[in-house]
């Protein structure tokens, strides 16, 4: 072996340690986009990493406004566990003909995007460039349901699901559930075949009470709506029963399915937690507020309690196994209301002032003191545009875009392919009147405001000349500064 051999050897190895080294100094901001099923996150997730690596219109994103970020990639995640982030099969979907959303997910995935961007002082551009891994976990929707459960006994959580299922907007899909219930006595011994049965008549339930709008908020647990690699498993054998004493006899069937609903948080709920939520250095809660409206009271009612429950989660009482994990360190929270696209602009205070209702009581006991708190209205990719339509002498603000097949409008159904201008109406001024059920008999809120589902934006990922386009949003910009512009600096 020659010395030139020996230290181009030497010279590698150092290049691969100088790699590891600048890997492990590099900081990490863990980013969490938490939201109930169908919010957007999937669709923010996408749109955000394609405005950093291809660079989009962002003019309120100082760092790339100022033409500080160098450049922006994608990098194996750090979880080897965990299935890397489908980036590139949701951008395929947006770009095919006729454009489509990206499916809704059903597994969990990670991505890690690397920013490498010049420092601002002087001084530490001398040390070199700066470099931010920002980790981002996408998982389904449904799955959020189950934190609340962390801090409930069975007892607590078989009262809360029983009366859930006597809603009168799910009572009818509960009730083959609820007639095997009344048949069943807690103190008999405990039997599989009971517990099987039971099991699937609740799974049953609760799929069938989401079917109607699966973009509304659904009972859970999350597993039973969507079981990912635990179908079938006898960890999801249980459901609740009707309230009854604090403890069951040992060998009852009431022991069998509260021992179950300990495993199910022990071994599900608990590790979900503490790998994706226990750490996160900042967090987006994404809200679908207007499909909650546009279903009326009890919706919006099912919205703003289940977001409480959740976010409690953050705060957790002292001494519980989740205060034990959490660490404080969530320093900025970002409330946002997803696709404002629906609305027309004139709109967007309201939207906002209805996300703020559904984000007070959360936010007033969340653990997020000392953190920085902003709410606004957003859509990660716009799928429409605004006009004004006159009717009569009046102008009424439009928007336009391509409905989704199937949607209606009165008597009209769109078929996917024709643009039309759609007036959604008016949010009220004061939101909490939403929140109020319309008396017996009278038509709801859809009657005053409606909003229809549109296809995503034409997008082309690159240009004949190489360029990669970049995405239509709404202020998309401001909640990337919000989320990660202090560490660019
Ligand atoms: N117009 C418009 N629609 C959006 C936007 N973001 C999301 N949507 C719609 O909302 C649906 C759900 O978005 P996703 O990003 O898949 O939601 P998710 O939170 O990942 O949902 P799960 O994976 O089911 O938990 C999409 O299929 C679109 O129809 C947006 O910015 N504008
Ligand atoms: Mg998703």
């Amino acid at each position: 072996m020659r010395l030139s051999d020996l230290t181009e050897a030497t010279a590698d190895t150092l290049r691969g340690a100088g790699a590891v080294l600048l890997d492990l100094m590099t900081p990490t901001l863990r980013l969490g986009v938490t939201g109930l099923a169908r919010s957007g996150k999937t669709v923010f997730i996408t749109a955000l990493v394609r405005s950093l690596v291809a660079g989009g219109r962002l003019p309120f994103f100082v760092a790339m406004a100022e033409g500080r970020v160098a450049r922006a990639y994608l990098e194996p995640q750090p979880d080897d566990a965990i299935p890397r982030f489908a980036y590139e099969e949701h951008l395929a979907l947006l770009a095919s003909d006729p454009p489509q959303w990206p499916e809704s997910t059903k597994r969990i995935s990670q991505l890690r995007v690397t920013i490498e961007y010049t420092h601002i002082s002087a001084l530490r551009r001398a040390v070199g460039p700066g470099r931010l891994h920002v980790d981002i976990v996408d998982y389904p929707g449904e799955w959020l349901l189950d934190l609340p459960l962390l801090e409930m006994s069975f007892a607590d959580w078989s009262s809360r699901a029983v009366a859930d299922a006597h809603a009168p907007h799910r009572a009818g899909a509960a009730k083959d559930w609820l007639d095997y219930l009344s048949t069943l006595d807690a103190d008999a011994p405990g039997d599989e075949q009971a517990a099987l049965t039971g099991a699937g008549l609740f799974t049953r339930y609760l799929q069938a009470a989401r079917t109607p709008d699966p973009e509304l908020t659904a009972p859970g647990p999350g597993r039973f709506l969507l079981p990912g690699d635990l179908a079938g498993s006898p960890l999801l054998t249980f459901f609740p029963l009707p309230p009854a004493g604090d403890s069951y006899r040992r060998g009852s069937l009431g022991a069998m399915l509260a021992r179950r609903f300990d495993s199910y948080k022990a071994h599900v709920v608990k590790p979900f937690f503490r790998d994706h939520f226990a750490r996160l250095d900042r967090q987006i809660v994404l809200v679908d507020a207007l499909s909650a409206v546009n279903a009326g009271a009890a919706a919006l009612s099912d919205l703003q309690r289940t977001m409480e429950a959740v976010l409690k989660c953050f705060r957790p009482g002292a001494n519980t196994w989740l205060s034990g994990i959490l660490a404080p360190r969530i320093d900025r929270l970002m409330f946002a209301a997803t696709k404002a696209d629906h609305l027309h602009h004139t709109s967007h205070d309201r939207l906002e002032a209805i996300l703020r209702l559904i984000a007070d009581k959360a936010m007033a006991r969340a653990a997020f003191a000392g953190a920085e708190v902003k709410v606004m209205a957003l859509a990660a990719l716009r799928a429409t545009r605004e006009a004004e339509a006159k009717s009569g002498r009046q102008r009424l603000p439009c928007i336009v875009g391509v409905p989704l097949p199937g949607e209606r409008l009165g008597a009209k159904v769109f078929d996917g392919k024709a643009e039309a201008a759609v007036f959604p109406g008016d949010l009220p001024e004061d939101p909490a009147g939403l929140l109020l059920a319309p008396p017996a008999g009278a038509g709801h809120s859809e009657d005053s405001v409606h909003f229809l589902r549109f296809r995503p934006p034409r997008v082309s990922l690159e240009t004949p000349s190489g360029e990669e386009p970049a995405l239509p949003h709404i202020r998309l910009d401001r909640a990337i500064e919000f989320l990660l512009g202090d560490r660019l600096v």
